[in-house]
């Protein structure tokens, strides 16, 4: 038998990851929803090391399998599907690809401002024949200097803001964690945040007892002018809420590039003309998934060459 570390790659995972990866050890590739015990039957007993999508996430008894189980590798940088708690009592180092929270907040401003100035909603009407037979376009509401509340004041919360202060925003935030270094006012809730906000952006990671962090009040407080964008996590949106509020016009509109149960969208959320859908795209830019790739094999090297992880989960 070779010596080569053995990996287990659980989901889809990018081709030039798992070349880079089979060039160095022996990879055993599961299916994302298939028992990974199983899957690998002998293997398990001899797997060091995980890679997989923050969607697929290993779960304690996916660790509790793989006794030998070292570095969880994750394709970016969602935590709510890898139990840290287990991770860490068992002494497994778990790492994410720090390097997409541009990407992230840069698909927060198109999404805003999409819904705002109805950029895909012209599209469909320009190719749907309207203009030519004469109608008029919808008019949009202006973007710049509008207020903003970011709900999640992290990395992304952070970056999104300096992109929406060219624009001159009014921008507030909500953040239960204390963020003294951040100079924006602070609400003590999300619910007031929403009533002073012209765009809601949700940034927020997303914890433990946080599922529909946002909901029905939140969204009634936003207004019927004002326009959600959730570039985090669906769970987080109370969507039934959401697709009531898009629908019956309590908000003006939504950009979302994430949903509770994907690929699974509403279709009521499909065939609402004020709101604009990506399929989970944020980070998905040729730069930043060639980083994501390096960040996340490199890691794996590191681990097992020297000992260390580069982006380890504090
Ligand atoms: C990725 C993400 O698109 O980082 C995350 O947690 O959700 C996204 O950046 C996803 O990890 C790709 O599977």
């Amino acid at each position: 038998m070779s010596d080569r570390v053995e990996l287990a790659a659980i989901g889809a995972l990018r081709p030039a990851v798992l070349e880079a990866l089979a060039a160095e050890f022996t990879l055993h590739e599961v299916g994302a929803s298939a028992d990974v015990a199983a899957a690998l039957g002998p293997a398990a007993e001899r797997v060091r090391g995980i890679v997989t999508s923050p969607m697929v996430g290993v779960s304690a008894p996916v660790m509790d399998a793989l006794p030998k189980l070292e570095i969880v590798s994750l394709f970016g940088v969602g935590l709510e599907r890898t139990d840290l708690t287990c991770a860490r009592e068992r002494g497994i180092v778990v790492t994410t690809t720090p390097v997409l929270y541009e990407d992230v907040a840069d698909t927060a401003v198109v999404l805003a401002m999409d819904v705002s100035r109805r950029v895909t909603a012209g599209d469909r009407w320009l190719r749907a024949g309207s203009w030519a037979a004469g109608q008029q376009p919808a008019s949009g509401s202006r973007f710049s200097g509008k207020r903003a509340g970011i709900l999640g004041m992290g990395r992304i919360g952070r970056m999104l803001a300096k992109r929406l202060a060219a624009f001159d925003m009014k921008i507030s935030y909500y953040d239960p964690r204390p963020a003294p270094d951040v100079d924006y006012p602070p609400y003590s809730t999300g619910v007031e945040l929403a009533r002073e906000s012209d765009f809601l952006f949700l940034c927020a990671a997303g914890g433990p007892g946080q599922r529909h962090l946002v909901d029905g009040e939140m969204l009634a407080a936003l207004g019927p002018q004002g326009v959600f964008v959730n570039i985090s996590r669906g769970w987080l949106v109370d969507e039934e809420a959401l697709v009531d509020a898009v629908v019956t016009g309590t908000i003006g509109g939504a950009g979302l590039d994430v949903f509770d149960d994907e690929p699974n969208v509403p279709q009521a959320l499909r065939e609402a003309d004020n709101v604009v859908l990506l399929p989970h795209i944020a980070s998905n830019t040729f730069e930043t998934r060639q980083d994501m790739d390096r960040c996340m094999v490199d890691n794996i090297r590191s681990w097992f060459t020297t000992g260390q992880a580069i982006t380890p989960v504090p």
